[in-house]
């Protein structure tokens, strides 16, 4: 497929994929989307990639979705096709580790694509927001769940209330970011964290991944349940076995992906 609206690269074992939608800040169209999950399906078929970064540009991550494209669209429109769920659920059920490199506005749609993302590496101009509720509409892409899950109940209500944006500092205060990295050194720094990641198993990174998941969607017991019996299993597989004589022997492990 040709791509309009993000650049696909790689560097060693890590995928990146670019929104690229600079005269629109990025703002997430259909097509847009539809691209995003096909770069997605090639990444999670390609054994050499490990990990994948997410990015936009230093301005916008990416400032919402489209409100050209929804503003003419009916109830009927969006109920009928689901608009937008589909394709960008693709993000939400990718197997391998996906870093969100955020600098700029990660703005409604834009934030809740950064938060499906398993962590998110802000830059110092980052800014977050949830600002559907000045349009007249609420997050539909997860937002009311995920960003209160993220920070909790009364700023993700304030956030979206009010519209508010926040900054790198508020964000990673408030446990949204992983860290915050200077604007010039976002990438960088983004596709090691990726790359170091990319060099261990891919299957027991896609367990823990799937484990810490988990505690999202389910009770302390079963989740605790849950992650006791990934563990148990990683005992099968012939990467914990090299892992774990690897250090007894005093080298470096060479995983196999088995
Ligand atoms: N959609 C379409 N175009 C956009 C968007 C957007 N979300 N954001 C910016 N643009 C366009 C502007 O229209 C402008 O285009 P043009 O140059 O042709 O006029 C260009 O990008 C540059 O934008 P600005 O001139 O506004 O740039 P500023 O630096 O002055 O302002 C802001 C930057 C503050 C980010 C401002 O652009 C803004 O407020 N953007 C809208 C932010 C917003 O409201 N986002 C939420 C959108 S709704 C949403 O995301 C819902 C997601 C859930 C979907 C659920 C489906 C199931």
């Amino acid at each position: 497929m040709a791509y309009n609206n993000i650049v696909i690269d790689t560097k060693g074992a890590v995928g990146i994929i670019r929104l690229d939608r600079p005269k629109a800040l990025n703002a997430l169209c259909a097509e847009l989307f539809i691209e995003l999950a096909d770069a997605l399906d090639k990444f999670e078929a390609d054994e050499a990639i490990g990990a994948v970064v997410l990015t936009g540009s230093d301005k916008a991550f990416a400032a919402g979705a489209d409100i050209l494209e929804m503003q003419p669209k009916t109830y009927m429109d969006v109920y009928k096709t689901n608009f937008l769920c589909n394709e960008s659920e693709r993000l939400a059920t990718f197997r391998k580790p996906v870093i969100a490199a955020v600098a700029g506005y990660a703005l409604g749609g834009g934030c809740e694509i950064a938060m499906m993302c398993d962590f998110i590496l802000a830059a110092d101009n980052a800014q977050f927001g949830q600002p559907e509720i000045k349009l007249g509409t609420i997050p539909g892409l997860g937002g009311t769940q995920r960003l209160t899950r993220a920070v909790g109940k009364s700023k993700a209500m304030e956030m979206c209330l009010t519209g508010r944006m926040m900054g790198a500092e508020e964000a990673e205060r408030a446990g949204l970011v992983s860290r915050i990295v200077p604007l010039a050194d976002l990438m960088d720094e983004a596709v090691k964290v990726a790359g170091e990641i990319a060099k261990l198993s891919q299957p027991i990174v896609m367990m823990c991944k799937e484990s810490v998941n988990k505690a999202y969607e389910t009770t302390l017991r079963e989740g605790i349940m849950f992650e006791r019996r990934v563990f148990h299993s990683t005992f099968s597989t012939e990467d914990q076995k090299e892992g774990m004589s690897a250090f007894a022997e005093k080298r470096s492990p060479n995983f196999k992906n088995r």
